[in-house]
């Protein structure tokens, strides 16, 4: 290790993490002094000074040595470090070994020392299967399997590398069969798809790192994930911007606290914690082994699951936005007592799991959660025409008249009262289905405004609403009562008489309820046109065979008859006849606009 290269950070970080260093670096100075006492003095030897290449050089030196790379680019295919040497680039950004085998440094005794180069290129830049190495300080990059690779062994330290812009299959910094490793002040980004992964790898300590920007669109991605990896030891790890920030599957019990932090927000991993409610600011939830747990109101975006439950009872979710998540809410079997409702699931592969032991929801009024819409593919598509308990009653409520059933088998049933929306809180009314008819009206005639107000609340809502075309008021509604989970209707004819042909656009504003936290509803728009063809009988904006058969099907109609329409009555003379049919004929064509 070279200590004068470091930055005043770097420097810092290596002051934190004296503890682990000092092991790691007592390991490599105290071995190879017991062996050298036995043996020869310990040497230096400089590349390519003393040979010309990296590998010559391991090969002629002994257990202890330095070797000492000068500045330069070492195009090799692989490098066997197979003394337990201290490997030292002059400097990191301009001492390149540049490989093409599968592992381009790979050391295959204990106790090697890889410091100060950049390790570029070839399937893994540096892959240790031995003990009580030291890899630090080095950037590795473009490998085509990873960056770094601890497969097997312990007491291994990687620190303080920058690892970038690799493939990988499982990911940049990978650990499997492994105990006992540090992993400590790493810099990982913009590998693809994944940054860190602990496989089958139980009690290593990640301090420190920063994985950021693993995100290759949605759910590609990850920062740190711990697969079967019980014990590990996770503190101050800076996971940003990466599509799956952090996961763990298998094995639960971890030692996880605040200083991680997800997209800037603490994960909250609770071990063995009782009658609490999570911290208002927690990006990811994990309890283990808990009871009267409450996760209320949080964000919790972009890992692998947002909730993970393990032998954790008595656990009430409510009011959270869980989303772009692989498992929305993660409940290991063994999880009793779980009341889930008033949550927005949007975005996650997997929301929910395929059964519930008790629905996910709150009964009804109060409803359950909302599932996302038609574009999310876990999400709820159902209708809602009906209301009450039993969804059989006419008018709409907010709540989905089907059940939200598992979305990969459709067989179990999740959620009685999916909601309709996302859920924003307890004082909501919307407007929904506005519409105008006809789309293009001919001047002169009405045209049908009307639409759907919701009360999503559990409480009556009196409100106000004003409809207006391009600014201009036509019409307002005020003092209407909407009782609580149901909807009315709001419908008008605005007369077209003395409204200039032309494009409008409808709007209806209904006034903010008091506490009303989502106003995004409350205002809707359609558009209309007044035109002027004459010969539009149907008013949808061209003079076409639908206006001559229409008018035909009326043919000598007076007004006294069942079918009259005064529209077709072109010339107003109260007859339906040759001279309608004949002027709609001379306009045959025309449109608007
Ligand atoms: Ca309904
Ligand atoms: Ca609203
Ligand atoms: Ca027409
Ligand atoms: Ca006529």
């Amino acid at each position: 290790m070279c200590i004068s290269r470091l930055s005043q950070g770097e420097k810092r970080i290596l002051k934190k993490l004296a503890p682990f260093l000092l092991t790691a670096i007592l390991v490599v100075s105290i071995v190879p002094m017991v062996i050298n006492i036995q043996m020869v003095k310990a040497d230096t030897i400089t590349v390519p000074d003393d040979y010309s290449t990296i590998q010559e050089a391991i090969n002629n030196a002994n257990a202890g040595d330095t070797i000492f790379v000068r500045a330069g680019t070492y195009y090799v295919d692989s490098v066997d470090v197979s003394k337990s040497v201290m490997l030292l680039g002059e400097n990191k950004e301009t001492t390149i070994i540049d490989g093409a085998g599968n592992y381009v440094l790979y050391p295959t005794v204990d106790n090697v020392t890889i410091s100060g180069f950049t390790v570029r290129g070839g399937g893994w830049g540096i892959a240790i299967g031995t003990s009580n190495n030291l890899i630090s300080d080095n950037i590795v990059v473009g490998g085509f399997m990873g960056g770094i690779m601890i497969d097997s062994g312990t007491g291994n330290v990687v620190a303080s590398n920058e690892i970038a812009y690799t493939a990988n299959t499982w990911s940049a910094l990978f650990i499997e069969w492994a105990s006992g490793n540090t992993l400590v002040g790493n810099i990982l980004h913009d590998n693809k798809p994944n940054g860190i992964w602990l496989l089958l790898s139980p009690n290593n300590t990640l301090t420190g790192n920063v994985v950021t920007n693993q995100n290759f669109g949605w759910l590609w991605g990850s920062g740190i994930y711990l697969i079967d990896s019980g014990g590990c030891t996770l503190r101050n790890n800076i996971l940003t911007g990466n599509a799956m920030n952090f996961g763990v599957t298998q094995s639960y019990l971890q030692d996880v606290d605040t200083s991680n932090l997800v997209d800037g927000k603490p994960i909250v991993y609770l071990v063995n914690a009782s009658n609490l409610t999570v911290r208002a600011d927690a990006g990811y939830v994990a309890a283990v082994d808990c009871k009267n747990i409450t996760i209320q109101n949080l964000g919790l975006k972009n890992n692998r699951q947002g909730i993970v439950l393990y032998e954790t009872d008595n656990t009430t979710i409510v009011g959270n936005t869980i989303e772009n998540n692989w498992e929305g809410i993660f409940t290991v079997e063994g999880s009793s007592g779980l009341r889930v409702f008033h949550n927005n699931f949007v975005g996650n592969a997997y929301p929910c799991p395929m059964r519930v032991s008790e629905p996910w929801d709150n009964g009804y009024p109060s409803g359950g959660n909302y599932w996302g819409g038609a574009s999310d593919q876990r999400g709820y598509n159902g209708t809602d025409l009906y209301s009450g308990p039993f969804q059989n009653e006419t008018g709409s409520d907010g709540v989905g008249d089907t059940p939200y059933l598992d979305p990969y088998e459709m067989r179990f049933r999740i959620d009685r009262y999916p909601l309709m929306k996302s859920y924003r809180g307890l004082i909501d009314v919307g407007v929904v289905d506005l519409s105008a008819y006809p789309s293009v009206v001919r001047q002169g005639l009405g045209l049908n405004v009307s639409c759907k107000v919701v009360n999503y609340g559990i409480e009556p809502a009196i409100f106000n609403a004003t409809f207006e075309a391009n600014e201009t008021t036509l019409t307002s509604f005020t003092d209407i009562l909407v009782e609580s989970r149901s909807s009315t209707v709001l419908e008008f004819v605005w007369n077209t008489s003395s409204v200039d042909v032309g494009n409008y656009t409808i709007t209806v504003y209904l006034k903010t309820l008091e506490n009303e936290s989502d106003t995004s509803d409350n205002s809707l728009s359609v558009y209309a046109a007044v035109s002027n063809l004459v010969g539009d009988i149907n008013s949808d904006g061209k003079v076409d065979m639908r206006d001559v058969s229409y008018v035909a099907r009326r043919f000598l109609c007076l007004q006294s008859d069942p079918l009259w329409d005064p529209n077709a009555d072109i010339d107003g003379d109260s007859r339906i006849d040759m001279k309608d049919i004949g002027t709609v004929a001379r306009h045959f064509g025309e449109h608007y606009p």
